[in-house]
């Protein structure tokens, strides 16, 4: 197995007593979960001994800190927690404390939920909730006890195996802050002034060919991946306040069950602004359930009516007269936007990953521009939750752009990662931002094929 091999090779590189057991590539993406700090090894229980006593004289009083489990299947997993480690007796209330495991080369995480205690800081070995007990009565193995602190899945995150070869403790240091100007991997004003020009080229924009009037973009992805919560962020930031007009939540299956084209007002008695927003049912990858291809091909096409509603066992069959007859330029889809969330990257099975190869098959057919929408940075990485301006700094949202781009087979520059307005009850500047600059990129690209198309279908006046 390819996990076991991989834990040879570290275990093989670890020879010396005090070194650490994870590569310098894995180093770097915990560090970049975590912001500009450094990692300097306190505790290693193969060296010190996996008694709790060991383990505190260690990491006792020594600020925030990042536990690093191995175990015998390969697996690399372990929390962090900001608060120091005393034996104070204390439940612990910590939102940054969070746990991981490596899922290929990246690390995914798992926030503790809120209102619930991030550990207690007792004389054992480190827990994390009350749920996760590394080195379980100092022995090497580890212990899930059910709890609500956490929602871990066992399986994902250390195959079921408890049976532990090693565990370090790091000690986090913050960097001093370097100016986040030169670092950013892509240039982002975060200003007001900047809001307003994307409002503006958004608010002006005419799509190339007169007649279109709105170009319409279509959000295709799998459930809940925050399809219905882009149209509802775009309409807020337009609206001026947070609007919740199109349904969105989380359910086992997708919320949005009908074809939703949706115009967006600029502001609550303005004018419809120059593009409608498609939403769709989620994609499943179960074939029968979810969205279907042929379903998608129609959409594509302009056959599909405003509030159809899916039916996964039926696929949309278009009324004779209208089937005869191609739709209009104007009736179809200019630019398709597939939606994924960037906590579930690592995630996706091969089927929904084929499943998306299909539709971009299809959709590649018709030469239709396409854009990949990644949602949820916030939840992703807990430095970008704190600080949404540290997007671009992220090395860990870098290595997620890179790992949806090779997934789902377009370039890196076509992927926009972006913070939907999900809790929020204002509206925020960086998202807004982040929200207007994907827009303005969708514009461009449908822009891109209307031209493309125009000498054929439909020529410019
Ligand atoms: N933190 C965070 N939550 C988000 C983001 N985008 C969406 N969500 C949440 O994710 C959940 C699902 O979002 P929806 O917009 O309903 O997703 P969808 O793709 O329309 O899902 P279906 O219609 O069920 O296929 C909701 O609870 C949203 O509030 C985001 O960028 N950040
Ligand atoms: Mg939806």
């Amino acid at each position: 197995m390819q996990r076991k091999k991989m834990h040879q090779r570290l275990k093989n590189l670890s020879v010396a007593p005090q070194t650490s057991s994870i590569t310098e590539e894995q180093r770097k993406q915990l560090c970049a979960l975590l912001g500009d700090v450094e990692l300097s090894l306190l505790y290693k229980a193969s060296v010190h001994g996996y008694q709790d006593s060991a383990f505190h004289q260690r990491c006792d009083h020594q600020g925030p800190t990042l536990l690093v489990a191995y175990n015998h299947s390969g697996y690399i997993f372990g929390g962090y927690t900001s608060v120091d480690y005393t034996q104070s007796g204390q439940y612990i209330t910590d939102e940054s404390t969070f746990l991981f495991s490596f899922q290929g080369k990246i690390p995914v995480c798992i926030k503790v939920n809120s209102g619930h205690y991030a550990r207690v800081d007792d004389a054992g070995m480190p827990n994390f909730g009350q749920q996760l007990y590394f080195c379980y009565n100092n022995q090497p193995v580890v212990l899930n006890q059910r709890g609500n602190a956490f929602s871990v899945n066992t399986t994902t995150m250390y195959g079921n195996d408890s049976r532990l070869t090693e565990c370090e403790v790091y000690k986090v240091k913050q960097m001093p802050q370097i100016s986040a100007i030169h670092k950013q991997w892509r240039n982002v004003l975060w200003t007001a002034n900047r809001r307003a020009q994307l409002m503006g080229l958004i608010r002006n924009y005419k799509p190339l060919v007169t007649s279109v009037s709105r170009v319409r973009i279509l959000m295709i992805g799998p459930v809940g991946a925050g399809k219905s919560s882009f149209f509802n962020s775009i309409n807020s930031i337009f609206m001026g306040r947070i609007t919740s007009k199109a349904m969105s939540g989380s359910a086992g299956t997708s919320l949005t069950t009908q074809f939703r084209t949706y115009p967006v007002k600029d502001g609550r008695e303005g004018k419809p602004l120059p593009f409608v927003l498609c939403d769709t049912m989620g994609l499943e990858e179960q074939t029968g359930a979810g969205l279907d291809i042929e379903d998608i091909s129609s959409i594509l096409q302009g056959h599909v009516p405003d509030r159809y509603k899916f039916n996964p066992t039926s696929v949309f069959q278009p009324e004779e007269q209208k089937a005869s007859r191609p739709a209009s330029l104007k009736e179809k889809i200019h630019c398709v936007v597939y939606v994924i969330d960037a906590t579930k990257i690592s995630l996706m099975s091969d089927k929904l990953q084929e499943k998306i190869a299909s539709v971009r098959r299809k959709v590649n057919s018709l030469g239709i521009a396409q854009i990949v929408l990644m949602t949820k940075v916030d939840e992703a990485c807990p430095q970008v939750e704190e600080n949404l301006q540290s997007l671009y700094l992220s090395s860990y949202i870098k290595s997620k752009v890179q790992e949806v781009s090779s997934r789902l087979g377009v370039p890196v520059s076509c992927v926009l990662p972006v913070k939907n307005y999900s809790q929020e009850l204002e509206l925020e500047l960086n998202c807004d931002v982040l929200l207007l600059t994907a827009l303005q990129q969708m514009l461009n690209f449908a822009d891109d094929y209307l031209d493309d198309v125009c000498s054929m279908e439909d020529k410019p006046k």
